[in-house]
């Protein structure tokens, strides 16, 4: 009998009952017990699986988007077996999370860990831009060079482009992973150009329009569910001042410097900051004009403290991750730099898990 697992389910099974205002939480544990006593483990009903993967985003404590948790879109894809039915789920998830532009936050949830058996899917997100190293010169997005060459060695081949987007790997329990290539009709991106600076769009930027982080553990009641994707929409720095700028990424903020005519030699001529801005208003700017949606970061800040206020009301103190909260950029223009959370791992939550391919 594993006493650990029912701990936790009835944990969690009372919570969701009270929460939802649902009769009967007794008689489900006693339910669970015994189908855990048979058969080692116990399966969620679709209402506590809706229930599980919004209150784990209520609890990510990293997340500044989360006064919406409670719209999530919640796909049950349990009933999945094979790598292509899978594969075939998530261009659905893709298609109708990103909605022409109108993005819907969404999870699709597929079978549970049992024991050694678990579908991983390799990508840390359904669609990133590969990472092609030569000679200790990176193409492509930086962070993905690992994963690339992963890709490479299954049998995938890469155009060596700087905005490739990767195939897309499933592995299903232990067996040897497999690849696809995404359908062009499911990724939607867009194109980089500023409202004032005509030069900007010569540089031949672009970012997908939606994040789908594939790589995290989702836990509800002890069950693992080691593939449960899941999207929101971008807030703009994470692509203007992260994935464009860090230096270990795009790193181009010397050169939108250089283009502004700005001194690079001198650091106090905030050419770096100065950069930034103008890297993360053309973001906003080609987002907005796609019609894709996308959140800046004082209005990201405003809707977390009302996430913030909403929590309290029901009688629950938000929890967070402050070194994430705060926005890489101007962040102490937000009420979250002038605030503290406790950074407490609450479940049901996402959960980092080791490299499927380490
Ligand atoms: C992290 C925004 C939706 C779960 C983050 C971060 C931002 C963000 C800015 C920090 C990312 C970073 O610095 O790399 C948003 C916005 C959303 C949204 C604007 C729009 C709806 C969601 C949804 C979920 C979610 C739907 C899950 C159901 C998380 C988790 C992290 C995170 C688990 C931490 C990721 C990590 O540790 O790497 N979010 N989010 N978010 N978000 Fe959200
Ligand atoms: N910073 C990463 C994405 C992390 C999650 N961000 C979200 N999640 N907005 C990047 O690709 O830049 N979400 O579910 O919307």
């Amino acid at each position: 009998m594993n006493r650990e697992l029912l701990q936790k389910a009835e944990q969690f099974i009372f919570e969701c009952y009270e929460e939802l205002g649902r009769q009967g939480a007794g008689e489900r544990v006693k339910e669970i017990e015994r189908s855990i006593e048979d058969s080692g483990t116990y399966q969620h009903t679709f209402e506590e699986l809706e229930y599980g993967a919004k209150v784990a985003w209520r609890n990510s404590n990293r997340c500044i988007g989360r006064l919406f948790w409670n719209s999530l879109q919640v796909f049950d894809q349990r009933h999945l077996q094979d790598e292509k039915e899978i594969r075939d789920a998530v261009y659905e998830h893709m298609n109708y999370a990103t909605n022409g532009g109108r993005i819907r936050s969404t999870i699709s949830v597929f079978k549970p860990k049992q024991g050694n058996e678990e579908v991983r899917f390799w990508n840390h997100q359904l669609i990133r831009y590969a990472g092609y190293e030569i000679n200790g010169e990176v193409v492509g997005d930086p962070a993905s060079v690992d994963f690339t060459r992963q890709c490479e060695a299954l049998g995938w081949q890469g155009g060596g482009g700087r905005f490739d987007v990767l195939p897309l790997v499933v592995q299903v329990d232990g067996s040897k992973p497999q690849w696809f290539e995404i359908p062009e009709e499911h990724i939607l991106e867009v194109p980089l150009r500023h409202p004032e600076y005509k030069w900007f769009s010569d540089f031949g930027l672009k970012w997908y329009a939606v994040p789908f982080i594939s790589d995290m553990r989702l836990e509800i009641g002890g069950i693992d569910y080691t593939a449960a994707p899941f999207n929101g929409w971008y807030m703009e720095t994470e692509i203007g001042a992260r994935n464009l700028a860090d230096e270990f990424r795009y790193n181009l903020l010397p050169n939108v410097a250089e283009a502004m005519g700005l001194n690079t030699r001198r650091n106090s001529s905030l050419w770096k900051d100065r950069a930034l801005i103008e890297l993360n208003q053309a973001v906003l700017y080609s987002f907005k004009q796609d019609k894709v949606s996308m959140v800046d970061h004082h209005s990201a800040a405003q809707q977390f403290q009302l996430f913030e206020k909403k929590e309290r009301t029901c009688g629950r103190e938000p929890t967070g991750d402050w070194t994430w909260l705060i926005p890489p950029v101007s962040p102490a223009s937000t009420h979250i730099f002038h605030s503290s959370y406790t950074d407490r791992m609450d479940t049901p939550n996402f959960f980092y898990q080791t490299n499927a391919y380490e």
